[in-house]
């Protein structure tokens, strides 16, 4: 399988991050690539930070609001010493698409705003000299976009609809990088890991790029660096006696070097990366890692923050674990998209379980009368078509070929809230799991189940492994009315159990509150409110034993695009935007730390 692997600084190895301000220019004419903005420097003084989302970074609603390309430009200055190195242009990620210029020269085009992108740009560029790097981002959603979204063209300009429920940040949201590799080098990394008692088993698939004839060489060190196995040649197999698990909570992690040798031994290119011994499997109602049964206890989550909106940003990474660790959770899902990959290694060092989503978000014409205040047919000619079904399965591969050697993602989910209730659905939906399931036989599959898509409705769960239930009983059905909800959750649930005997993660559940809103008796929008919301969830799960996971919606207040039903963005943190606690949040760390 073709991986996607992180650039590391090893023995044969640089990177430097291009971070830092950029110039920077809207184009709402479309005017830049016409006109060649890469030939040249940008158009006015605005400067912008990478990584950040752009559109809160200026007081103006045209920034804000900006439809269409975007204009970034660096010059870097490539190291005198790269001299003889394979040179490596990378983005991590350019949301929604980008194109990039080394100086007059195009060498990237990409398409999804999550992913990492790549080209080889030794010939373009000279060590010790200065390269001009220029990347046009367009953040146009639309139907054959993950996610999908349409442009509304109006007598003010171009509107941006969409049918999901954060506002539609855009930019270089990661960092930018220049990395070098040797001219032979290792092109793919995977790792696949077994647990049989007390002795752990890790097999590796290596792909090289040139140097034929060379041989390799592969070294698996324990966290106190000490060798624990090598092996020759790939792919292979290493043996690890006494292993020492990954494990939630404790993310115990091996070093795997591959050293591609030459004649005489000669060290040709050398990469590392940390590995997780660990295994993941679904057992009737039950979710196994290492084979003990899991609950999941966590989140659903946003790259969210005041300013920088979607941009990377390690300090919110490291308070947000740490918040998370103080409520005693074990887990979240990256919804709505995949995250930076630094979460994602951080989550293995952390023990956090990850269920890791593709940007499949809004796949459902109902969602969108309630979000795109538009009336359309989900799957069809004109909307989600054969051609989005592509840009998702690349979506897909995507996320796979970068995340798939994180011990710490133990699920894919292919979707959140997709309409799920007709043949259409089913026809979509059953390539894509099969591919999921062909790129990576080793982790259970899933989607986020639409709280209309009732087990007598839905028609595609049968598909999945696991099923992860979005509900919101209480709040936008029977809402202030918690007998009733409890009632009606309970009763579905149930259904849920009875039709499909398949563990049950709750992915969404929650209310918003307003922080500081306060009532009794409690009522929407309240803290109190809220906590009764999750505490009534929590006594359903509690008698229901196929219910493996409780994943509250959300872990802090996230911006939105404007409506009548936010306020000031959405308001279900257990956290607000800044990360103070709501009530709920106390109860939750209670239940969690078992404290009550
Ligand atoms: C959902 C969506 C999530 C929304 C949430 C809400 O079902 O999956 O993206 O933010 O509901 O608060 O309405």
């Amino acid at each position: 399988m073709a991986t996607m692997l992180a650039p590391r600084d090893t023995p044969t190895r640089e990177r430097k991050a291009l971070n830092g301000l950029w110039r920077f220019a809207l184009d709402a004419a479309d005017d830049g690539r016409v006109q060649g903005w890469w030939r040249q420097r940008l158009p006015g003084s605005r400067e912008v930070p990478v990584p950040s989302s752009y559109n809160d970074l200026f007081p103006e609603a045209d920034v804000h609001d900006h439809v269409g390309d975007a204009w970034y430009q660096t010059v870097v200055r490539v190291p005198e010493r790269w001299r003889g190195e394979r040179i490596v242009l990378r983005f991590d990620a350019a949301t929604h698409r980008a194109v990039v210029w080394i100086d007059e020269t195009k060498v990237l085009e990409h398409e999804g705003g999550y992913t990492p992108f790549e080209a080889d740009v030794t010939d373009l560029v000279e060590p010790g000299g200065e390269i001009r790097v220029t990347a046009v981002v367009d953040n146009i959603l639309s139907w054959q976009s993950i996610p999908p979204g349409y442009v509304e063209e109006t007598p003010d300009g171009r509107r941006q609809r969409y049918f999901h429920d954060f506002f539609n940040y855009a930019g270089l949201h990661r960092t930018v990088w220049l990395y070098t590799t040797p001219g032979p080098y290792i092109a793919d990394v995977t790792v696949v890991t077994e647990l049989n008692g007390s002795i752990g088993t890790v097999r590796y698939e290596v792909e090289t790029s040139g140097g034929d004839g060379a041989n390799m060489l592969v070294t698996l060190r324990d966290a106190e660096e000490k060798e624990v196995a090598h092996a020759t040649g790939a792919p292979g197999e290493l043996t690890v006696e006494d292993v020492h698990p990954w494990r939630p909570g404790e993310g115990y992690l091996y070093e795997l070097t591959v050293e591609l040798r030459g004649p005489g031994d000669a060290t040709v290119d050398v990469y590392s990366l940390p590995i997780g011994i660990r295994t993941v499997r679904v057992d009737g109602a039950r979710f196994l890692i290492n084979g003990d049964p899991f609950y999941f206890k966590g989140f659903g989550k946003h790259e969210d923050s005041a300013v920088r909106g979607k941009g990377h940003d390690d300090a919110f990474m490291v308070h947000d674990f740490a918040l998370m660790d103080w409520l005693g959770a074990n887990s979240f899902r990256t919804s709505h998209y995949p995250y930076a990959e630094e979460v994602l290694e951080y989550a293995d060092r952390q023990g956090i379980v990850v269920i890791g989503e593709v940007a499949a978000v809004g796949l459902n014409a109902q969602l969108g009368e309630v979000l795109g205040g538009v009336s359309f047919t989900t799957f069809s000619e004109e909307t989600v078509n054969s051609a989005t079904h592509e840009v998702h399965s690349q979506a897909i591969r995507e996320l796979i070929a970068r995340d798939t050697n994180h011990p710490c993602v133990v699920l894919w989910s292919i979707a959140n809230e997709p309409e799920s209730w007709t043949p259409e659905s089913r026809a979509y939906f059953e390539p894509l799991v099969a591919e999921t399931r062909r790129l990576d036989p080793t982790r259970p599959v899933a989607f986020a189940n639409f709280m209309a898509a009732t087990p007598d409705r839905d028609v595609i769960s049968d598909l999945f492994d696991v099923l992860m239930l979005n509900r919101y009983h209480g709040w936008y059905a029977q809402t202030g009315d918690l007998a009733a909800a409890e009632r009606s959750l309970e009763q579905e649930l149930r259904a849920w159990v009875d039709k499909h005997g398949k563990p049950i993660v709750f992915t969404e559940y929650g209310a918003d509150a307003v922080a500081g809103a306060h009532a009794l008796p409690p009522g929407p929008w309240t803290e109190e409110y809220q906590t009764d919301v999750l505490a009534m969830f929590h006594r359903v799960f509690d008698r229901i034993d196929a219910v493996v996971g409780e994943q509250i919606w959300n872990f802090a207040d996230f911006a939105t695009a404007p409506g009548i039903m936010r306020v000031d963005g959405n308001k279900k943190g257990v956290f607000t935007r800044d990360r103070r606690p709501k009530a709920a949040a106390h109860m939750l760390r209670r239940r969690w730390r078992r404290l009550q």
